[in-house]
């Protein structure tokens, strides 16, 4: 079994694969199908290099309708099991339902990724008992309304503020520290400036001493600064990686694995052990 210690002690940067279950992400709306389809694209992506596959089923995008508990775990559940089956692959669950965290952990993920950073009544408390890692995200507002205007004082500094509030929660309720992620949550309630902002600053959050993952692929602030549509957004996105990697993240959600696989093994080969001791784990 992989664990979150074992490949971070690795020093290298981990790349996390984006795995979607939402029907809108299939041709073919069948169950079956989309099950089948989800597994073929997480075996494919271990294959150009994943360390780690992040299996989602409520589509966060702004506006997008909320899916109930029965439809995410009929979602997550049988691709997480299939992608065991299969894989001994790092599987994390992209939720925010204690339900479907639960579930998933039963299922075989090893890890929680949750964009409201465990603030649905119960998460904490499962993810303490359950005693898996956790990636909390920052997000300022709620998917539906983040984009309509975000505003800051001073972005980097309230980012770390929260993140660093909801370390300390998570370890008050009994998760161990060595098992805790944090994520600037690019896009999430944020305008351009404020993306570049974090990615600009993001020492600020390595230094509260949890792995940085950071997730940019294909996002709109690199849209924007390229006026580049969804599909043209590669080259950005492995820009945009290889800067984060370079002032400490550890782990990257990204669409394209391969590419970003090659791009930070540049990064790494420079400066292999970055700061490897006493920052970032
Ligand atoms: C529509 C809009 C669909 C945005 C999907 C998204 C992150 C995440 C997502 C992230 C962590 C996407 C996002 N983004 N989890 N889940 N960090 N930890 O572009 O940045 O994939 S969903």
């Amino acid at each position: 079994m992989k664990t979150l210690q074992l490949l971070l002690s690795e020093q290298r940067p981990l790349v996390m694969g984006i795995l979607n279950t939402t029907p809108d992400s299939f041709s073919d709306g069948g169950q079956f199908n989309i099950v089948s389809a989800a597994v073929d694209h997480a075996l494919q992506m271990i294959e150009q290099g994943a360390d780690m596959i992040d299996v989602g089923g409520e589509s966060t995008r702004s506006g997008a309708a909320p899916v109930s508990v029965e439809e995410e775990i009929s979602r997550v559940i049988p691709v997480i099991e299939k992608i065991r089956q299969h894989s001994s692959v790092f599987i994390s669950v992209d939720t925010s339902k204690p339900e479907v965290m639960r579930r998933a952990v039963a299922a075989g993920a090893d890890m929680i990724n949750d964009v409201l950073a465990l603030q649905s009544p119960g998460a904490m408390e499962i993810c303490a008992q359950l005693d898996v890692p956790v990636c909390l995200m920052h997000m300022q507002g709620e998917p539906r309304s983040m984009q309509h205007n975000p505003q800051y004082a001073d972005v980097v500094a309230e980012v770390g503020a929260f993140l660093q509030q909801r370390i300390a929660a998570c370890v008050r309720a009994g998760t161990a520290q060595e098992n805790i992620v944090i994520d600037p949550g690019f896009g999430f309630g944020k305008t351009l400036e404020h993306n570049l902002l974090l990615l600009g600053h993001l020492d600020a959050l390595v230094d509260l001493h949890c792995p940085v993952l950071v997730g940019m692929s294909r996002k709109s602030m690199i849209g924007k600064i390229l006026d580049a549509g969804v599909n043209d957004r590669l080259y950005g996105s492995l820009a945009a990686a290889v800067l984060a990697c370079a002032r400490g993240a550890r782990i990257f959600r990204v669409h394209d694995v391969q590419p970003t696989v090659d791009a930070l093994k540049i990064c790494h080969a420079v400066n292999p052990v970055r700061r490897g001791g006493e920052r970032g784990i």
